[in-house]
């Protein structure tokens, strides 16, 4: 067994990372363009001003994808280039980049994933409380129509919110992403619940808006658990913990987040956590999270922690620093099995087609004499990857496709231009783009539907 036939291969990126252009065309500020002017907010002071200036160089990109033989492209919308104040005034130019975007996509045979949220929020509307605002909801849901009025005469497939885990808990929680808040954790629970009535809520706004069928899903981030060994036990116990909500890690664990987005309810084991916080949270309704979802997307990188029994019999969980696996450039453990793993728990529990909306490495890459760009070690990782995803797939997990993070290398958030994860290499002097040797090898496992994987 294989891939599908109709599996869809392609490439992610998001809009601050790529675009630029922070102030064209009566774009509003998002939190990031606020925060990566703070000294010290981003490593080197990096900002995404120009980043790799996509806004200009769409057409220039779009051509690099169909030369790679891309069929699908998952990128964002930036909120504040299309309302510059989160609300009411819509900016007419900005909806109008991405309408040519879509119409460059679909010329050159490319399926568009939009992306509603990956991160750059308004910053009139974080000013006004941003997501701890209780109309911030009614916020996301009038964005959200704005764009799939416009957009859904071609776009089929959405996505809501990309990694609300990284934006309340990075932004809020430990302040090293915008909007940089360190708040207490009775906040970000707040943040936390209104992101999800927001998904919920544009959810709704997509199917009632959309001019024809849609396929909607978002975009958590996970990290697997890895089984200590192959024994069945550690497998089992890995899985267990996998599916459970950890006190020191409650806004990253799965079911926190995936439960009221597919049962309506916040899991009881995160609850009993939770209400240390925020009493009174367990009465939150979060009904309204539940929404029919046509697929379940998610970014998977690394699993950093390990479950099995000990000689003793006694279940441990722990994060070792090297479980004897290779890391990438930006120190994040190479687990491959975890792209076996998660579909497998992921389709057991809520039995909805899979996408792999984000996956890859940073790497330090080598541009050689010829300005050929080597990159072996993306290479060896997407083998590996890519490997046990149709090892889930011969069991019998639906997939229906595989989104590379990412397309080009861009701005990397607190790390600015330090992190390469592209298997488009750019020249941020030149705006040159060269793909990678990744990018070639990429491109015959696409056309050959990973027959030789
Ligand atoms: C993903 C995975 C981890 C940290 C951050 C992300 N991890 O394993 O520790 S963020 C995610 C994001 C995208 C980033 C990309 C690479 O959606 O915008 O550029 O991954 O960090």
């Amino acid at each position: 067994m294989s891939f599908k036939k109709d599996f869809m291969w392609g490439a992610a990126t998001a809009a601050y990372q790529i675009e630029g252009a922070h102030l064209e065309d009566g774009k509003g500020l998002s939190v990031w363009d606020v925060c990566s002017h703070k000294p010290g907010f981003v490593k080197g002071g990096h900002t995404g001003d120009i980043a790799c200036d996509h806004y200009h160089r769409y057409k220039e990109d779009v051509a690099l994808m169909k030369e790679l033989s891309m069929q699908a492209y998952r990128f964002s919308i930036s909120w504040p280039r299309v309302l510059p104040s989160g609300t009411g005034k819509i900016n007419e130019k900005g909806l109008d980049f991405y309408d040519r975007l879509v119409d460059e996509l679909l010329a050159q045979g490319i399926e568009p994933f939009v992306t509603l949220f990956h991160w750059d929020y308004p910053n009139e509307l974080f000013l006004r409380g941003g997501f701890l605002n209780p109309d911030s909801s009614d916020w996301f849901q009038e964005y959200t129509r704005v764009v799939v009025e416009r957009l859904s005469d071609r776009v089929t497939n959405w996505m809501t919110l990309n990694e609300p885990q990284c934006f309340s808990g990075l932004g809020y929680q430990i302040g090293a992403h915008a909007p940089g808040l360190q708040m207490d954790n009775s906040y970000v629970l707040r943040v936390i619940h209104n992101m999800l009535l927001s998904h919920g809520k544009a959810v709704q706004t997509i199917r009632s808006y959309s001019k024809k069928q849609t396929k909607v899903g978002y975009a958590p981030v996970l990290y697997y658990i890895m089984p200590a060994s192959n024994k069945p036990e550690d497998i089992e116990l890995a899985k267990q913990q996998f599916f459970s909500c950890k006190e020191d890690s409650l806004f990253f664990s799965e079911p926190w987040w995936n439960e009221p987005i597919f049962y309506g309810k916040y899991p009881e084991d995160g609850l009993k956590i939770a209400e240390k916080w925020l009493p009174g949270i367990e009465n939150f309704d979060i009904s309204i999270a539940k929404q029919p979802l046509d697929f379940f997307g998610f970014n998977f990188y690394r699993s950093e922690t390990v479950a099995g029994y000990d000689s003793e019999g006694k279940p441990f969980v722990h994060i070792p620093h090297a479980v004897g696996h290779p890391h990438t450039a930006f120190d994040w453990e190479i687990t491959p099995e975890g792209m076996y793993y998660i579909p497998k728990a992921l389709y057991e529990k809520y039995q909805l087609p899979l996408l792999v909306t984000e996956n890859g490495l940073s790497n330090t890459d080598w541009v050689d004499l010829n300005g050929e760009v080597k990159d072996p070690q993306r290479i060896d990782f997407l083998h590996r990857y890519l490997k046990e995803l149709k090892r889930a797939a011969a069991d019998g997990v639906d997939i229906m496709g595989y989104m590379h993070w990412s397309f080009m290398d861009n701005f990397e958030w607190a790390e600015g231009y330090n992190e390469r994860f592209g298997l488009v290499h750019v020249d941020y002097e030149t705006q040159k783009r060269t793909p990678k040797s990744s990018a070639y090898w990429y491109k015959n496992i696409i056309l050959t539907n990973g027959e030789q994987l």
